[in-house]
């Protein structure tokens, strides 16, 4: 379904007085106000097409109706996000969930929603019906080279799919390692990865990144072979130029500085990109900005310092991408609140006094090293983030939007209570 321009220009302009208060009042503390509103409109998060249904854990899945059944209806609903909020004009597509029947005809849907295709997303974590040899010890590193290669021709394939579609970069995350002490070799399993993440990269076409992510624990858990990002930081060092790290802020153990994580990778040209969302305990998957917002902002900052510093373009130098899961909320609203997070610590790292900052760092004054960020991440800038959304023709308040016309609602009516979107 498809909430229409006329919809949503009414409900801003119901809204525009009050925001209009907001805007010019935090606008008025701020000197590149109009520079900041117009990176704000460049950068797009993309969605990955496994976030559009319920989520669920090992013990029970509780479905709240309407998902998409198919990628056109997954290219349906990234599109009614980017209507509603101008910030998510990209989808990250999985294989095999997602097999395009007739890439020009999805292509061609998407573009009608003024989406891009971003990353593609193999899948060697799960046995998929019908697959001849099993991933239950693993797929890059397995011990039997017959299975390495069915998870490499199957990498292969997410290219050649990826070609069609016009993506330019695969994400490989592998779910292997071991259990128990004593079940693997290290060295080898390492090794046995390398040459089979070795032998997708040659198939890579040239202006394709291959992004390698990084987890620390689960579904393995005693060791995983692509653990952390000094493990992925090796693969894709002896990989080569195409080759990225690419940070889930969901794969790491508690407590660990992911910031300083981001600014060295930045440093040596080898972050590629990012997953957001938010936990307390490990993968929670949650809304981004849920539980830790200071964490998500002082990444943001240093984003931003090390993108600013080798003069990368914010919006499109690395991959940003939502990998998150829904368990209790309606997803389509919780990628909303997901974006607008991203979005509010992206303009309070933006804010940032970085010349004061630095002054302060060589000077050793702690104390205003951390007045200067917290000043920043204490702003209220949610009109700034508006602002840029009504500019780009979105709506100043999405998620009312979304309410008040029961999308839900329709989508149930439209698809049913009973439908899958994931392969999960
Ligand atoms: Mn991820």
């Amino acid at each position: 379904m498809i909430v229409n321009k006329e919809i949503i220009e009414k409900t801003n302009d119901a809204a525009l007085q009050n925001h209009k208060r907001n805007f010019e009042f935090i606008a008025a503390g701020i000197s590149n106000v109009e520079n900041i509103i117009k990176k704000l409109i460049d950068f797009q998060i993309a969605i990955p097409s496994w976030a559009l249904g319920t989520g669920g854990t090992r013990f029970g899945r509780f479905p709240g109706g309407g998902e998409p059944r198919n990628l056109e209806e997954k290219i349906e609903d990234i599109g009614l996000l980017h209507a509603l909020n101008r910030s998510s004009g990209a989808i990250s597509l999985h294989i095999p969930w997602d097999i395009p029947e007739n890439a020009t005809n999805i292509k061609a849907l998407a573009a009608q929603y003024d989406l891009k295709f971003d990353a593609m997303n193999s899948n060697t974590f799960q046995d998929q019906p019908n697959q001849k040899l099993s991933y239950k010890f693993g797929s890059m590193q397995h011990v039997d080279k017959a299975v390495r290669k069915q998870a490499i021709e199957h990498n292969i394939e997410v290219i050649k799919y990826g070609v069609e579609l016009g993506s330019k970069s695969l994400t490989v995350w592998l779910s292997d390692g071991s259990c128990f002490p004593g079940q693997l070799n290290f060295r080898k399993s390492f090794l046995n990865t390398l040459e089979s993440l070795q032998e997708v990269y040659s198939q890579l076409p040239d202006d394709w990144k291959m992004f390698v992510e990084y987890k620390a624990y689960e579904p393995n858990f005693y060791s995983t072979t692509v653990g952390d990002w000094g493990q992925s930081l090796l693969y894709t060092s002896k990989l080569g130029k195409k080759a990225y790290t690419l940070v889930d802020l969901g794969h790491h153990l508690p407590n660990a500085n992911i910031e300083q994580i981001v600014a060295l990778l930045l440093m040596e040209g080898k972050l590629g990109g990012f997953h957001f969302n938010d936990s307390k305990y490990g993968d929670d998957d949650l809304t981004v900005g849920s539980i830790k917002p200071y964490q998500l902002f002082l990444i943001f900052n240093e984003l931003l310092e090390g993108m600013d510093a080798k003069n990368m373009n914010h919006a499109n130098s690395l991959a940003w991408m939502i990998d998150a899961s829904h368990n209790v909320k309606d997803p389509l609203e919780d990628l909303l609140q997901s974006v607008e997070a991203i979005m509010i610590s992206y303009v309070q790292a933006l804010i940032v006094d970085r010349k004061k900052l630095e002054e302060a760092q060589n000077n050793n004054d702690v104390v205003t090293a951390q007045e200067i960020l917290q000043a920043a991440f204490r702003t209220d800038v949610r009109a700034l983030v508006a602002e840029a959304r009504l500019r780009a023709g979105g709506a100043l308040n999405p998620l009312a939007v979304y309410r008040k016309e029961k999308v839900r609602e329709q989508l149930i009516k439209e698809r049913g209570m009973k439908t899958m979107a994931t392969g999960l």
